[in-house]
């Protein structure tokens, strides 16, 4: 590339919840830290960005961030810069005189998609689409095979974790879900678990929503249950380093999970008629070719039941988690293993900025 700063100009707007700011920061940070581009983030919904990247001031219209420059979605105007690329997240339609500025100057055009490990992804990953300003649109797909988009991984990101684990003498549990009322029902296995548990609720949000469950006064009671408090971005892999067994959601988290090497379960963000289902399989089903069969059994099982697919007996339940925490120290491996081959793969931005350079 010609440009020693490639600009890379990516447009996010909030749907819901963090993941779709936590996802675009991400990508933000990578490109401008990692790889010298000159990013403008554009997002529509300043405060949730600012939840989890506090340095940013959400009442600020635009502002430089980390080497980012993030502005108000509505403040996309003008640019005197001419972008390498231009990412939409997630279908986000972006504002009119882009086109335009697409059209003039051709960059790299990317809709940047969701993450999914279901095999059609490899045929999607870099799909062209003309649209009607004359330009080829592509999509972007990560992914967990080396034809896909590959996944957003910071070079600091050490492949090297503490191998040497032990059984923990306490199960330290860390959950950031999405509300549901089967959590009424796990909650009550752990209270009834012959061993020591402590269970720690990730946001205000969910720990309040949760105090409607009898089983969570319960655990409140017994001194099993806290709040944790939500940290910001740049510190959530230490937070998950320092528990024994995940529950992450959406799309940022669930990734970050899987780089901390800890055994976790994924609740999914939730669609209409189950579609989120086949999704949620295609995922496991490649992890658990790093599981021995007894596990795989107790964890697909409460797996698939945190995600509506089934429902247990509170016996079975118990036994599932039971199997799980008495063979932690190969449940543990199970996840060290699937992280190894996601080392293996190059990373998503790697990937993005090599299309970058043929492009230009
Ligand atoms: O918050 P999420 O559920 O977000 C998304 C959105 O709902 C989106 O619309 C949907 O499509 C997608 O899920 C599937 O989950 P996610 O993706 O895990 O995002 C959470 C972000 O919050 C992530 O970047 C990590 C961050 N976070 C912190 O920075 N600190 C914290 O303490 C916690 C708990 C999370």
């Amino acid at each position: 590339m010609e440009n020693h700063h490639p600009v890379v100009w990516i447009f996010c707007r909030v749907i819901d919840n963090f993941g779709d700011a936590g996802i675009a920061w991400r990508l933000s940070q990578i490109l401008a830290t990692e790889f010298d581009c000159a990013v403008t983030l554009y997002i529509d919904h300043l405060p949730t960005l600012s939840a989890i990247v506090p340095d940013i001031q959400a009442s600020s219209k635009e502002q430089n961030v980390h080497q980012v420059r993030v502005k108000d979605w509505d403040l996309s105007i003008e640019e005197n810069s001419i972008p390498q690329a231009v990412i939409e997240m997630f279908a986000c339609e972006i504002p009119h005189h882009i086109r335009t500025i697409i059209q003039k100057h051709q960059p790299l055009w990317l809709n940047w998609e969701y993450l999914s490990a279901e095999d059609w992804v490899e045929d999607c990953h870099m799909m062209p689409s003309l649209q009607n300003n004359g330009v080829v649109k592509y999509f972007y797909f990560m992914g967990f095979t080396h034809k896909t988009g590959g996944l957003l991984r910071e070079k600091h990101l050490s492949f090297h974790l503490p191998t040497l684990f032990r059984q923990p003498e306490k199960m330290r549990l860390f959950c950031f879900a999405y509300d549901n009322p089967i959590w009424q029902h796990h909650l009550q296995t752990w209270n009834d678990l012959s061993w020591n548990i402590e269970i720690f609720i990730a946001g205000e949000t969910l720990y309040n929503a949760f105090q409607r469950f009898t089983s969570f006064q319960a655990a409140f009671q017994q001194g099993k249950i806290h709040l944790q408090a939500f940290v910001p971005q740049a510190d959530f892999d230490d937070l998950l380093q320092s528990f024994d067994v995940l529950i992450v959601r959406g799309e940022d988290s669930f990734m970050r999970a899987q780089y901390s090497g800890k055994p976790f379960f994924w609740h999914i963000y939730p669609q209409e008629e189950q579609a989120h289902l086949p999704k949620l399989n295609a995922f496991w089903n490649r992890v658990y070719h790093h599981f021995p069969e007894n596990l795989k059994i107790a964890h697909q099982a409460l797996s698939d039941e945190l995600n509506g697919a089934i429902c247990l007996t509170d016996e079975v339940r118990q036994n599932h988690w039971h199997t799980l925490w008495t063979q932690y120290p190969a449940w543990h491996q199970a996840h060290l293993n699937w992280r190894k081959k996601l080392f293996e793969l190059p990373s998503a931005v790697e990937k993005l900025v090599f299309m970058m350079t043929k492009n230009s």
